[in-house]
């Protein structure tokens, strides 16, 4: 099924847990990042852990083999469900991140390709491809694509074989739910939910395109 994944790019703790609550029936996961975790403190995540949907670190990690290993043990331990990890910085890097989140039971991402216009001046080439495949040879549960160029998400799946595709850009950054539900295992959407005047309702409506 394709999941419906909420970021919750608000940096107001009370905000981000009153729009989670009313969007909870509707989302499959909640995904947050650097703007919600530094403004909050990583203790947000028992906050949301206490919905019972997966909860994903976005943190893009992508530092040298100890550090990432350090970094994935406190989201972890924060109650994440998952991380979101740079490929580019290498096989034992990656590795690092795939291993802690497999000792911890959870799951490990890898940005194949991003979402906004600039992503192309490195990760195309061959760049993309090359992360995911490395994503695959490291034994990720996934990678995220982006689906603001649903070209490219079929490129990379031909790549990952039965690994995952969660995929951001959907609604202000261009992508069309419509085409991009076909294709990936979960999209990410952030602000067409959460700066809605309904985000309930905008989910709502999102929700409609899980297949
Ligand atoms: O390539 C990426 N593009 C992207 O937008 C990788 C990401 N992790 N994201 C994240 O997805 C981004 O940081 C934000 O949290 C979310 C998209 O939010 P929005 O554009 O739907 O508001």
């Amino acid at each position: 099924m394709t999941e419906l994944i909420l970021a919750l790019d608000v940096t107001d703790r009370r905000r981000a847990y009153a729009i989670a609550c009313a969007c909870a029936p509707h989302i499959d996961c909640i995904k947050i990042g650097y703007p919600l975790v530094l403004a909050a403190g990583l203790s947000v995540a028992g906050d949301l852990g206490s919905l019972g949907l997966p909860l994903i670190a976005d943190f893009k990690v992508a530092d040298i083999p100890n550090t990432n290993r350090l970094i994935a043990e406190e989201v972890f331990s924060a109650g994440f469900s998952a991380l979101i990890a740079h490929g580019f910085v290498g096989t034992d890097s990656l590795a690092a991140c795939v291993d802690v989140a497999h000792e911890n039971g959870g799951e490990c991402y890898v940005v194949a390709e991003m979402s906004h216009p600039g992503a192309t001046e490195f990760f195309h080439g061959g760049v993309a491809e090359r992360i995911a495949a490395l994503a695959a040879g490291c034994g990720a549960d996934g990678i995220i694509a982006p689906a603001t160029r649903p070209a490219r998400i079929s490129a990379l799946r031909t790549l990952i074989g039965e690994k995952k595709i969660y995929s951001p850009g959907v609604g202000v950054q261009g992508g069309d739910a419509a085409v991009v539900a076909a294709l990936v295992d979960g999209m990410i959407v952030g602000r067409s939910i959460y700066e809605a005047a309904d985000p309930a309702a905008a989910a709502a409506g999102y929700a409609g395109f899980r297949r």
